[in-house]
């Protein structure tokens, strides 16, 4: 049976990254396979949603560095604490392009300091496997928390430049380290060998808007559940202009729901 048609449960009792079966045990429970990208500029609005959409999804989505006024203890101690009351998991999106000794640095320091709250990460493929080691060694050497790497296979983007060969190398930088990388942001499934599991998370989700008029490109949650999108990433649908953030956090939570249950039927 093909991991597409496995249930969330059945793929978390035999996932051999721990993240990885946080996640799925953790969708199956509160069902829910909606992660929001929660792209805010300021700490009290980034808490004030997260509170509100919390019991509805399954992870949110950060991009640290556009919150104007970060702090840790005013942005992360409370975030953390929210993660906690809600039950979901923590994704910076920090998209991760540098050598392995320099993202190593960037990944446990400086300012942000992710792989001390983050529970999964991201980072692109072009400097080669190196990547992936820097930033498994800084998540080791900071935390005894499990973390998890997802790799940008390919992207939402009009004109992207990660297609064929180049998506094709980026699974076989995973495939070299399958426990720490535990997934993909794709836009379809990746191949699988043997007992291979690959989460693919899907951003360019939207049911109202078939763009952004800066290259985003939307497509519908049943379009890409059906095609073997584990979590729908979903940020403007929910919190754009005009939006009701709760509304839209429980019609996405619904349709991402509706189209895994039909997609094991
Ligand atoms: O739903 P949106 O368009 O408001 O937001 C999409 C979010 C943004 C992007 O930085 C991110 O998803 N994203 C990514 C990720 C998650 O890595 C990859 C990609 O190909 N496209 C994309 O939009 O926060």
């Amino acid at each position: 049976m093909s991991n597409t048609t496995l249930s969330y449960e059945a793929r978390a009792a035999k996932h051999p990254s721990a993240v990885a079966s946080k996640l799925l045990k953790l969708m199956a429970e509160k069902k829910t396979n909606l992660c929001a990208s929660l792209d805010v500029r300021t700490t009290k609005e980034f808490l004030d949603l997260l509170e509100k959409v919390g019991p509805y999804i399954a992870v949110v989505k950060s991009h640290i560095d556009i919150i104007d006024d970060f702090t840790y203890e005013g942005t992360i101690v409370p975030l953390l604490a929210l993660a906690k009351k809600h039950n979901f998991l923590i994704f910076e999106d920090r998209k991760f392009a540098d050598i392995g000794s320099t993202v190593k640095a960037q990944y446990s320091g400086g300012v942000y300091k992710i792989a001390k709250w983050s529970d999964i990460t991201n980072a692109h493929s072009v400097p080669g496997a190196g990547i992936v080691n820097g930033l498994e060694e800084a998540a080791k050497e900071t935390t005894s928390e499990e973390r998890g790497l997802l790799m940008l296979a390919e992207l939402s983007t009009k004109g992207s430049l990660a297609t064929g060969e180049y998506t094709a190398k980026t699974v076989e930088i995973a495939r070299q380290n399958s426990q720490f990388v535990f997934g993909f942001i794709a836009q379809s499934r990746m191949p699988e060998q043997g007992d291979e599991d690959w989460l693919i998370l899907t951003p360019g989700v939207g049911l109202d808007d078939k763009g952004d008029g800066l290259g985003q490109q939307y497509r519908t949650v049943d379009q890409v559940v059906s095609t073997g999108t584990d979590v729908i990433i979903v940020g403007r649908g929910l919190f754009g202009k005009g939006r009701d953030p709760v509304a839209e956090s429980k019609r996405y939570r619904d349709a991402g729901w509706a189209a895994y249950e039909k997609r094991l039927a």
